[in-house]
């Protein structure tokens, strides 16, 4: 079935010169990594999200949120950036600023070729310590968590609910969204603050902003253009009809 990409967002996106994404888990569901929210396969449908990804969960149960993250970073391990992921890594190459803001952290934009990463919500690759936030690359792995040379636990190095996002990252995002002229928001539920407002802010700011979603979320009624189908189907076909006029 072929998708319709209506030819003025074609042209808008010719058009322009900055361009911001926002993604979420939604595009790397085809690569076998499941979302949070998905009714019956997301990770809140299996998991709660107050015992694994908090602070006060972690306090409470260190092993258990230790075990969790290490299962899921072996099976992100073995998954292969999608479609989606490589069609965002061709469509930097077409503007001349181009910043995909994620909220995953699973490395898998970066694999797929995409340099202008920004990682809202961390790396489960990293670990810190969880007195002194500092990275931590070395570690000896005789207890679960393992502990930091300061005596103090290891946790993976994301973001929790409660938890400030990395400052930097954040500034970087918001910079992108208030200057871009297109702004794609690619695969999330938009439910999660601070990375849900800032499609709300691109509109405010002037930009015409895209959903790419099989299902509609909170941002789609504010959109400009809704486009309801797989981003490993949708950014493709978006990628080649840009190609086609260019
Ligand atoms: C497809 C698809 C396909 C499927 N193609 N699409 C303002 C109002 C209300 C609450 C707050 C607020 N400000 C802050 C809060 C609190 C909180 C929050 O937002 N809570 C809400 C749940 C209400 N936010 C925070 O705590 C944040 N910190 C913060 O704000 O600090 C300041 C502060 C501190 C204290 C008090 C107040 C302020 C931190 C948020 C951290 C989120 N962390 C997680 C875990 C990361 C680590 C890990 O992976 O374990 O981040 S939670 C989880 O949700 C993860 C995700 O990045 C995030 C967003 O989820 P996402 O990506 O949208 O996934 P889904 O599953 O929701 O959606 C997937 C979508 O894909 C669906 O729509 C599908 O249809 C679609 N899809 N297949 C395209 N093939």
């Amino acid at each position: 079935m072929s998708i319709a990409i209506p030819q003025e967002l074609i042209e808008r996106l010719a058009a322009a010169r900055r361009v911001a994404v926002l993604t979420g888990a939604g595009i790397s569901a085809e690569s076998g990594i499941p979302t949070f929210r998905d009714a019956l396969t997301g990770l809140w449908a299996r998991y709660d999200p107050q015992e694994l990804a908090t602070p006060e969960g972690f306090a409470r149960n260190p092993k258990l949120v230790w075990e969790w993250y290490a299962e899921r970073r072996a099976r992100i391990a073995g998954v292969a950036p999608n479609a989606g992921h490589m069609a965002l890594a061709g469509l930097e190459q077409r503007f001349e600023q181009f910043t995909l803001v994620t909220q995953n952290i699973d490395s898998l934009h970066q694999r797929a070729g995409s340099r202008e990463v920004v990682e809202l919500h961390g790396n489960i690759a990293r670990v810190k310590c969880s007195a002194e936030q500092t990275v931590v690359s070395e570690y000896a792995a005789t207890e679960t968590p393992p502990r930091c040379r300061c005596g103090a636990l290891l946790r993976p190095d994301v973001v929790w609910f409660g938890e400030m996002l990395p400052a930097a990252a954040l500034a970087r995002a918001e910079e992108a969204t208030e200057h871009c002229e297109v702004f794609l928001s690619i695969g999330t539920s938009a439910q999660v603050y601070p990375a849900a407002e800032l499609p709300l802010r691109a509109l405010s700011a002037g930009a015409t902003v895209v959903e790419i979603n099989p299902e509609r979320t909170a941002l789609s009624r504010h959109a400009h253009f809704v486009l309801p189908g797989a981003a490993g189907k949708v950014l493709p076909a978006l990628l080649a009809r840009l190609a086609a006029i260019a």
